[in-house]
């Protein structure tokens, strides 16, 4: 099959997956991925994701981490569910984690779209990464053509805001590339670095780690540090200000077609007084195949006790 029709084929089996957008990138080494992560590694914005810098070679050269690449197919899933927690009182969990772990069910469909793609070629092979993989993601997103990264520095498209994960297939076979998203559609808005309550993007398109709620409630391990006990916001894992006030996601947001992503039973409008009360074991019940799991039981009842 020519690199035409295979970039076809696999665009069309990808939307038949249902996700939101599909984009390629062709998969060399890019110079500025090194340049950005390192300066911001050496600025000790990744505060104590140590497996960040661990893997600074792979994670700033697709080539060293997937040495047979050549194409790396980008795809989004929306995950908002139209649900916020913004009433005085409530424990706020970030939108992304209000129901299924999103790895399990973003890789559940790539592996799935990469077994129908290798029957297209008996060459092809490949590897899935959702998240966890030493890739940056947001800049192969770009340069796959689905969007911008904004100034909160999460990548935004214009049709549905920024509210969705991304994944990739990495394989070994050319195909046909889109367009880097040249546009920075951003303007002179600055609603999410006036309103981001801890100062964590510290200008625009850098985020400081240390700072941001996100990084706090979820990656940092032991005491929160004394100046964020208090700034939390209400917010026990995750932060989505920088997004909820983004005027992208005011006009576009989309409600998912993913109904595990919709809020538990339990999770949702529970008081921080409840919350402050779960056992071990309920929150184990709870949180059974959830993303809430990163942070533990112990990071959990920490993040509860700073708001209360
Ligand atoms: C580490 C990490 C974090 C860290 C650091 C965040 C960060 N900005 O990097 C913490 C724990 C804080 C975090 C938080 C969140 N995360 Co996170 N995170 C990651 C992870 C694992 C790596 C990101 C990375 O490489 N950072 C390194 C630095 C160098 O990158 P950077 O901040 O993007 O900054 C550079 C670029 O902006 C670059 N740059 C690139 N292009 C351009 C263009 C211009 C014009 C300019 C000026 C700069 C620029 O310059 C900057 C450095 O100098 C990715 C998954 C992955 N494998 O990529 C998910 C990922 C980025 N996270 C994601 C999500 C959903 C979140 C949260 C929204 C979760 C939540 N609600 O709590 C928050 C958002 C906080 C925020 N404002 O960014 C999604 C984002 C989806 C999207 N729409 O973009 C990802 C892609 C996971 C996924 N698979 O879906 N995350
Ligand atoms: S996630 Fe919250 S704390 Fe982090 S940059 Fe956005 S608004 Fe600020
Ligand atoms: S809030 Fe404004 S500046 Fe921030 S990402 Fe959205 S459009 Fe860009």
């Amino acid at each position: 099959m020519d690199t035409k029709a295979l970039t076809q084929k696999i665009k069309k089996s990808a939307k038949d997956f249902s996700f939101s957008h599909i984009g390629i990138a062709e998969a060399k080494t890019y110079k500025e991925d090194y340049t950005s992560l390192n300066n911001w590694i050496q600025n000790g914005y990744h505060a104590s994701m140590h497996w960040i810098e661990n893997r600074l070679a792979e994670r700033s050269n697709i080539l060293e981490y997937y040495p047979n690449a050549e194409s790396v197919i980008i795809v989004t899933q929306n995950y908002y569910t139209g649900n916020t927690s913004s009433s005085k009182g409530i424990g706020k969990f970030s939108n992304y984690a209000w129901g299924d772990d999103y790895h399990v069910v973003i890789k559940k469909k790539l592996y799935e779209l990469l077994a129908e793609i290798k029957g297209y070629d008996p060459e092809l092979d490949g590897i899935v990464c959702v998240d966890t993989s030493p890739i940056m993601e947001k800049a192969w997103a770009q340069r796959a053509g689905i969007g911008w990264i904004g100034k909160h520095t999460n990548l935004i498209t214009k049709d549905i805001g920024s509210w969705f994960f991304l994944g990739s297939i990495i394989i070994n076979k050319k195909l046909e590339y889109d367009n880097f998203y040249e546009q920075d559609l951003c303007g002179t808005c600055t609603a999410c670095i006036d309103d981001c309550p801890t100062g964590a993007i510290i200008d625009a398109y850098q985020l400081d780690s240390n700072k941001c709620i996100s990084y706090l409630t979820i990656e940092h391990r032991g005491d929160l540090p004394d100046e964020y006990q208090d700034k939390l916001d209400g917010w026990i894992y995750g932060c989505d200000i920088c997004q909820e006030t983004c005027p992208w996601n005011k006009k576009f947001a989309e409600v998912t077609n993913v109904d595990g992503f919709k809020p538990r039973d339990g999770v949702k409008n529970k008081s921080l007084k409840d919350w402050s009360n779960i056992s071990e074991e309920e929150y184990k019940k709870i949180f059974k195949k959830s993303a809430v799991k990163r942070t533990k039981y112990s990071g959990l009842m920490r993040n509860i006790k700073a708001n209360l």
